[in-house]
């Protein structure tokens, strides 16, 4: 095994123009990880770049985006460009564990993410987060992010923040335990199998 599993996707509509660039690696590998996240929204930049650094990929990702109008174009289509990035890279799913979960914990803030890379789009968010924003970021797109991201990816994923009374650190703990969950189903098991009972993914 050992193979690259990495992406590139550009995406441009009259919205936005997104370039990905992943490389999903592997626990022990020596390839450094190199990760540059501009999407012109601060505290998106900060969710991904934990979604990367603790997903153990290397990550390029830049967005120019509406951003006159709001953060919505923006936030939502590099989720779906991201999403397009990693079911890319992953290719067909031979060989991996195919089920991740974690707890990850910021401070007094704790989430719970599990993930099935089933090519089954679902996801089930609750994050209970009560600010209207964080930085330029709306909350209510945060949970909209880890939905279209899952829907582009073909994956099954329920996240929820089970306390924290912080809402930057709710919505990281969250954003660290998929990262943490992703890379565990993603990590190779040494077989060439499809894992599921179907024979196909
Ligand atoms: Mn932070």
């Amino acid at each position: 095994m050992g193979q690259e599993r990495s992406a590139v996707v550009s995406r441009k509509t009259n919205e936005t123009d997104i370039m990905v660039s992943l490389a999903i690696q592997s626990l022990g590998a020596s390839a450094e990880q190199k990760i540059s996240i501009s999407t012109g929204i601060g505290f998106l930049d900060h969710m991904y770049h934990a979604l990367a650094k603790h997903g153990l990929w290397s990550l390029t990702l830049t967005c120019k985006g509406d951003l006159h109008i709001d953060d919505h174009h923006t936030a939502e289509d590099t989720a779906i460009a991201l999403g397009m990035a990693f079911k890319q890279a992953l290719g067909e799913p031979r060989g991996i564990k195919r089920f991740g979960h974690a707890y990850c914990p910021l401070d007094e803030a704790l989430a719970r993410a599990v993930v099935d890379i089933s090519g089954r789009p679902h996801a089930v968010i609750d994050l209970g987060l009560k600010r209207e924003m964080l930085g330029t970021l709306s909350c209510e797109m945060i949970p909209h992010v880890l939905h279209s991201f899952a829907t582009a990816a073909g994956i099954t994923l329920h996240v929820d923040v089970l306390k924290g009374d912080n809402d930057h650190h709710r919505a990281e703990s969250a954003f660290k335990a998929l990262a943490v969950a992703i890379r565990e189903a993603v990590s190779l098991t040494g077989s060439n199998d499809v894992p599921s009972t179907k024979g196909v993914l």
